[in-house]
């Protein structure tokens, strides 16, 4: 038994008859009780607005609301709160970079360099700068294995690359992608570098002044914490140069009747009443994965991965995407000419879930020449028990539609 499955209570249940295997992490994760019973506490002994008034619901709310991002800052290493801006999430974020800095940063001429493999999160809104500014959008060349060559990757990287935007772990190859260098290239000819961090901050140590990258987003959701609830995290002179998106209450600090200003960093960025409760849930999650060890989990998942690549190769007939090393705790896949959907159909009855889907990675999907894939994705609560289960749920799916087609 996995010491940590415990702490999850949602996995402690059968479906369709047969004790749950949950294996769509990547899609989004499961909350031990630490988390459910800080968000509850929070609900039951301090619910308030924040930022306002003196009573001292509010100041208890406030505390807890900014000493979320305090865990926030330590977690990623930034240097400072005011660097650590909370939205929903990971696409929040980017659109924020896209909509404020690219917007008014880029020209005709300027160029933005992306992968194929990113998620249409951080695909999207640099095809919208490309056509609001005239900026000419531009791809890295993946390897078949679906890696960067370090030396191509440099050379694409010239005086007219204004921004490269990539995410630190892919979300269907499982890739880590060199963000560090990345950032050192294009800092020398004078760009920026955005990190899409949703599959790398809850599975892994992330540090934002290590890696020296200018903005990097994550999912509250995807590392045990709730929806709703995300970080952007700038640096500091990047933010204070920009404009806000939202306006509204909470981010003024003198409104007239035809011009208003705003509030410091980080606040100017978090317009109307935040995600006060899922922040304070971030917090606990924080709290719980630092209690296990960013490190373990890092091994653990990556070792997962390892064990149900092994075991999956074993099965004839199945296709598995992405790179054999350096690679994270998610598997992605198809078997023989069964349609993904009806394979996680077939595993959903075993009590197995897995994604079946594009992954909102449809140019990727194009360049592997698929139109859709399965994936198996893990998380601390996992164990070698569960990837036999789907092993198993594989061999059974692979029999019935033999049985059906041949
Ligand atoms: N970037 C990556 C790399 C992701 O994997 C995801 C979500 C996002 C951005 C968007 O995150 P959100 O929290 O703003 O929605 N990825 C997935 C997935 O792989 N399956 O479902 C969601």
């Amino acid at each position: 038994m996995n010491p940590y499955a415990k702490d999850f209570p949602i996995l402690d249940q059968q479906v369709n008859g047969n004790p749950l295997v949950y294996l769509d992490s990547a899609a989004t994760s499961q909350k031990p009780f630490q988390v459910i019973e800080a968000v509850e506490n929070y609900y039951k002994t301090m619910n308030s607005n924040v930022h306002r008034g003196v009573h001292t619901l509010g100041s208890r709310a406030t505390d807890a609301y900014e000493g979320a991002r305090e865990k926030v800052r330590r977690f990623i290493h930034a240097g400072s709160t005011r660097e650590i801006i909370f939205n929903r999430g990971t696409t929040t974020g980017l659109n924020l970079i896209a909509s404020s800095y690219a917007r008014d940063n880029l020209k005709e001429g300027d160029e933005i360099i992306i992968s194929p493999s990113e998620h249409h999160s951080n695909l999207i809104p640099w095809q919208q700068v490309a056509k609001k500014t005239g900026a000419t959008l531009k791809y890295f060349e993946l390897e078949p294995d679906g890696t960067l060559d370090h030396a191509k990757a440099k050379a694409a990287i010239t005086d007219r690359t204004k921004l490269v935007a990539i995410a630190h772990v892919s979300n269907v190859l499982g890739t880590v992608f060199p963000v560090k260098e990345l950032a050192s290239w294009v800092h020398a000819k004078g760009g920026v570098i955005v990190v899409d961090a949703a599959q790398s901050v809850p599975h892994m140590k992330v540090d934002v002044q290590d890696l020296d990258c200018d903005f990097l987003a994550f999912s509250g959701h995807k590392m045990a914490g709730p929806t709703g609830i995300g970080v952007l995290y700038g640096k500091e002179s990047l933010l204070n140069a920009m404009e806000p998106i939202e306006f509204g209450g909470e981010m003024i600090d003198t409104v007239e009747l035809y011009d208003s200003d705003w509030k410091e960093l980080p606040w100017k960025f978090e317009g109307g009443t935040p995600i006060i409760a899922g922040a304070v849930g971030l917090g606990a999650a924080i709290d719980y994965l630092e209690s296990v060890g960013m490190d373990t989990i890092d091994a653990h998942d990556r070792h997962l991965a390892r064990y149900a690549m092994e075991r999956m190769e074993e099965i004839e007939g199945i296709q598995i995407y992405g790179p054999r090393e350096n690679r994270t705790g998610l598997v992605t896949f198809n078997l023989d000419s069964v349609h993904p959907h009806d394979l996680a159909t077939v595993l959903d009855a075993e009590g197995i879930a897995v994604r079946a889907g594009h992954h909102c990675c449809q140019p990727l999907m194009r360049w592997l020449e698929v139109t859709a894939t399965a994936r198996a994705s893990f998380y601390l609560y996992n164990n070698e028990s569960d990837i036999d289960r789907l092993v198993a749920g594989l061999r059974k799916t692979k029999e019935y539609f033999g049985h059906v087609f041949g």
